[in-house]
């Protein structure tokens, strides 16, 4: 009996045998599938915004000062303020509301704020200050975290630069793999 075995033939490796054609395919399909993966995760789409429960934040008045004296906050969160000194305070937030009469907070009294709309909002304690800008005095930063989101960033040179590297080596590999079979 006369066997040929010709270029063309599925080449067997031991009981496992893979066709030229699928051999040759494969560096090709890893290389597509890294640069899917790349890009997958350089040009994440958007949409990465969960809708976000309501928060609270606390805010200590303690030796006569809000800490942290600046808070940055989710539209519908709430701070909650906390008198941890023995003396009294209050609580103004500008255009907003007030934890009630001058030094009407006592040692652990508690007042809270929701804030429903984006934007800087100054407080103070109306009896260790006489303005919203010094004494006792602190902000809050109230971000929409449903506002659309910026616009998308073109890729910049860098990644551009790293693709085309990424196609060039992939040229390279499968013109050097292709010459290797013949
Ligand atoms: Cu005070």
């Amino acid at each position: 009996m006369h066997i040929t075995i010709r270029k063309s033939s599925p080449v067997y490796f031991g009981a496992y045998y893979v066709p030229r054609r699928a051999r040759s395919m494969r560096p090709g399909v890893l290389f597509a599938a890294a640069v899917m993966a790349f890009a997958a995760v350089s040009f994440p789409s958007g949409g990465q915004t969960d809708a976000a429960l309501a928060g609270e934040k606390t805010i200590d008045l303690s030796n006569a000062q809000f800490v942290p004296n600046s808070v940055t906050i989710d539209k519908g969160d709430k701070l909650i303020f906390v008198n941890k000194d023995p003396m009294c305070h209050d609580v103004e937030v500008q255009g907003l509301g007030k934890s009630g009469a001058v030094c009407g907070m006592q040692l652990n009294d508690t007042w809270s704020q929701t804030f429903e709309t984006a934007g800087t909002f100054k407080f103070r304690c109306q009896a260790h200050s006489s303005n919203f800008d010094s004494g006792m005095v602190g902000s809050v930063t109230v971000v929409d975290p449903n506002a659309p989101p910026p616009p998308q960033k073109t890729p910049g040179f860098e990644t551009i630069a790293l693709l085309g590297a990424l196609v060039l080596a992939g040229a390279v590999f499968a013109v050097a793999s292709r010459r290797r079979r013949t």
